[in-house]
């Protein structure tokens, strides 16, 4: 596949400017500063109502930021520009977010220091120093919290008018993203390889409350001007957690000094520039001083420990779609390719998947689109064609929504294509069972998402473009360490990366 690295080029020129603004410029954060309160406890929303204090400090703060010019870094327009604008002039650090996918992998980390920044603005801005942000679970809870729907429900503040109609008014939700959250939780290796790392795997649940939400929540562009943003986002900063303490072989990529060096600029309660790298943001609770309300202790990571896995990679059917490309089309779509599977080759599936650590992975490359399309497709590998879709059975592999990247109205992570990649382990073991002398598997996608008023357009916005596929396996080797080796802290260092 080309365009791995096609995008990490494009993005380390990107970077490179950026780096040089950063390192000239910034001071880091004061560490005395935040350990004032211990710990910050960012809580579930689904515990809160418009008057407690949490909310009533969430709204004075963005009402606070809201009053600012956009000369001020900590003003509602220039932090919501740090993740996307369309505005022109650009100023430091703007247009920074990483939605993209492939070797990028700053998804995570870098949403973790952008949140952080917000919050003690907001917690500086509200007056109230024992703020910290609320998240939205929204696999618990996938309707739009009661506080940011339309008023008098939800504070007028919190609401934004240009969201789905169905959502805003609480009849519809953001659909099914438990099977994608575990897709990404099992998956010990963090960074893009030859299939999606966690760090990529936790983004299709993610761009599907993005898209579901709708208005401006669905571009990056214009997502972090919704006060729902940032609720979604700690959301998914708690999820980096989870995945950590899911399995000890779950682990961030803390050899990778690229990965932990690259340094990325913020402003802090007092509009000074700051930067961090991943390795400042490992350990939420430890270096950040925050958790939350329900998670487990947090699993320590520390850059320079050895990884307690590696994985290697076999590409087992190329081409998938065998005449490509593929489309996403309008409205209530049903659709399907199919691929050959040799007697041979699922014999050697079979024997492969008697290994635990090995998984098979589906991924579907080159997909483009023109715009946001509003809507998610469930992806099922081997249901017979012309069945019904049924997410228990063992076909159904998750479900993929576009946000970012691919999406040619969302520069720059929509310059490069976006692909993704499920474990499929369950439903090709059924599949072959269906076909003992081999024969063609079917792939298939269902079209789901919020019903939308005439003058919001159709149920789908825009056709999504596939140009290719492919059937891979991981093969995964604990290496015997455990994922939050103490021993390792000391090599830690800040390791700002060279970038030419
Ligand atoms: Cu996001």
């Amino acid at each position: 596949m080309k365009y791995p690295n096609q995008s990490r080029r494009r993005f380390l020129t990107t970077l490179g400017a950026t780096a040089g603004v950063t390192l000239a410029g910034k001071s880091l954060f004061n560490i005395d500063k935040v350990f004032a309160t211990t710990p910050y406890t960012r809580l579930n929303l689904a515990g809160l109502t418009l008057s407690s204090p949490t909310i009533v400090s969430y709204i004075a703060g963005v009402t606070a930021m809201q009053a600012l010019p956009l000369t001020d870094q900590r003003s509602w327009a220039y932090q919501a520009a740090i993740h996307g604008t369309t505005m022109s002039g650009m100023m430091p650090d703007w247009n920074t977010c990483s939605h993209s996918t492939f070797e990028l992998n700053f998804f995570w980390a870098w949403h973790r220091m952008y949140l952080y920044w917000f919050e003690r603005i907001v917690r500086s801005l509200s007056g109230d120093p024992t703020f910290a942000l609320p998240y939205w679970d929204w696999q618990a809870n996938p309707y739009l919290p009661p506080m940011f729907q339309n008023p008098p429900t939800g504070s007028p503040i919190l609401h934004v008018a240009a969201r789905n109609a169905s959502i805003n008014n609480g009849t519809s939700n953001v659909g099914v993203l438990t099977p994608g959250v575990n897709n990404a939780f099992a998956q010990p290796i963090f960074e893009y390889t030859s299939v999606d790392g966690a760090d990529q795997l936790i983004q299709l649940p993610h761009n599907q409350v993005h898209g579901m939400v709708g208005g401006i929540m669905g571009s990056t562009l214009t997502a972090a001007q919704d006060p729902v943003f940032f609720v979604h986002h700690a959301n998914v900063d708690r999820l980096w957690d989870l995945w950590l303490a899911n399995n000890s072989l779950n682990a961030d990529p803390t050899s990778d000094s690229i990965w932990g060096g690259t340094s990325f600029g913020f402003f802090d309660e007092n509009a000074n520039a700051v930067s961090m790298t991943p390795c400042d943001v490992l350990r939420a609770a430890q270096q950040l001083n925050y958790i939350y309300d329900t998670e487990p202790a947090q699993v320590e990571q520390y850059c320079g420990n050895t990884q307690p896995c590696s994985s290697s990679y076999t590409v087992l059917v190329d081409n998938c779609i065998q005449k490509p490309p593929f489309y996403l089309n309008q409205g209530g779509y049903y659709g399907y390719y199919q691929f050959p599977i040799s007697y041979q080759l699922g014999q050697q599936i079979y024997g492969y998947l008697q290994n635990p650590y090995n998984t098979v992975y589906l991924s579907h490359y080159g997909i483009t689109c023109p715009t946001q399309p509003g809507v998610y497709w469930d992806v099922y590998l081997g249901l017979p064609v012309g069945s019904k879709p049924n997410r228990e059975s063992p076909y159904y592999v998750g479900s993929y929504a576009i946000y970012g990247a691919g999406i040619a109205d969302q520069p720059p992570d929509g310059d490069d294509p976006a692909e993704f990649s499920v474990p499929v382990n369950t439903a090709i073991l059924a599949a072959l069972k269906k076909l003992p002398k081999g024969g063609n598997i079917p792939v298939s996608f269902y079209t789901y998402g919020p019903p939308r008023t005439t003058a919001q357009g159709p149920a789908q916005k825009a056709t999504v473009t596939i140009q290719s596929a492919q059937l891979t396996l991981q093969t995964v080797t604990p290496t015997g360490r455990a994922a939050g080796h103490k021993d390792e802290k000391k090599q830690e260092k800040k390791v700002i990366a060279t970038l030419t």
